[in-house]
């Protein structure tokens, strides 16, 4: 029970399967799941979310995790796969997850980029962006790890629709990013945590990619006298001060992160911004997400380190998702203690 019967979660599904995956998920486990409509891409695919939450009374906060930005990281639709699986099939019995399900809901958007998914599979194992036309029809594709509206265009992009990071015509100018940018902004006064899942590297990466500076004071954060932004951040850093220390506690709790990933078994991820340990960019939904007030916003780079990359075998969806569970876990855990 609890998992659609016969599911296997250790081979790389096409989108199809996804979607079915999705509705027998919520139909066998209807008192927790509910799949809902977040948006069309722009060729017409619907995109879907999944909540999971515990009936209750209180008002709760939210986790939102994204999987499939980039239609070739394959183990990242597999990781939320595996996510919920885990979740639905031990909320009962583990008391960590039965603790924080009664503060936290779970959102988790499977395959955000939908088109670029199903082209990576029936077209060009390697395509990485959407499939939105360009120049007349002569290119096609924009990078939604770069379309969102963070610093956008200004560093870590392309303006050539043919690249491979091309931003777009504009912030937010896809469907996609539209979609996510949109419900994200809507609930974002309960929002306490991003995380989006790419592959590969082994990193968690913190904001920001478009700056090596952290911002001082609170210059950095829009809108956060709008919803008290502040306190959420105080309860977490015990300050009242500036932005600063929220991003370095995202690093510690990253490194706690990455300290329990490993300890399954002996996976070494690197912690730290973007900038600092990958390369510069704008236009990401961690940097954008942070931005707008979320306290905790994260990407992580799953495995491997390069010597498969993108075509990381079947065979190491299992142990890439047990090790990335422990992380996700721990941030989850961090979150949901310091908060409620
Ligand atoms: O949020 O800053 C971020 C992630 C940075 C990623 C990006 O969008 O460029 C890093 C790459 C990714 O997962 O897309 C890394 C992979 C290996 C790539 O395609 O270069
Ligand atoms: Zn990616």
């Amino acid at each position: 029970r609890q998992v659609p019967e016969g599911y296997n979660y250790t081979q790389y599904h096409p989108m199809e399967e996804i979607y079915q995956w999705m509705t027998e998920v919520e139909e066998s486990n209807s008192e927790l799941v509910t799949q809902h409509y977040l948006g069309e891409t722009s060729e017409n695919q619907t995109m879907y979310y999944l909540q999971i939450s515990q009936p209750s009374n209180k008002s709760k906060k939210i986790i939102w995790m994204d999987c499939g930005i980039h239609a070739r990281e394959w183990i990242s639709p597999a990781f939320c796969q595996w996510f919920v699986k885990e979740i639905l099939q031990n909320y009962k019995s583990d008391p960590q997850i039965s603790r924080f399900l009664q503060n936290l809901d779970l959102y988790i958007l499977p395959v955000l980029n939908v088109d670029g998914y199903i082209y990576s599979w029936e077209k060009e194992r390697l395509w990485r962006k959407n499939r939105s036309p360009y120049m007349n029809a002569t290119c096609y594709g924009t990078d939604l790890n770069r379309n969102f509206n963070s610093s956008w265009g200004s560093i870590g992009v392309s303006y050539n629709c043919s690249s491979e990071i091309f931003c777009g015509s504009g912030p937010e100018s896809e469907p996609e990013t539209r979609a996510v940018a949109q419900f994200i902004e809507r609930k974002k006064e309960d929002i306490l945590c991003y995380l989006t899942m790419h592959s590969y590297g082994q990193y968690i990466l913190t904001p920001y990619g478009s700056t090596t500076e952290p911002p001082s004071n609170n210059e950095e954060l829009v809108g956060d006298e709008n919803f008290g932004l502040l306190k959420i951040i105080a309860k977490f850093t015990g300050t009242n001060e500036n932005a600063v220390p929220i991003l370095n506690l995202q690093m510690q709790v990253a490194e706690k992160a990455a300290t329990a990933l490993m300890g399954k078994y002996g996976t070494s991820y690197q912690v730290g911004a973007t900038s600092l340990i990958l390369y510069s960019n704008s236009g990401s939904s961690r940097d954008w997400a942070h931005m707008i007030g979320i306290p905790f916003s994260y990407t992580f780079e799953l495995r491997d380190k390069g010597t498969h990359g993108f075509l990381l075998p079947s065979d190491q969806i299992e142990p890439t998702c047990e090790e990335t569970m422990l992380a996700v876990m721990t941030i989850i855990d961090y979150v949901d203690q310091k908060y409620f």
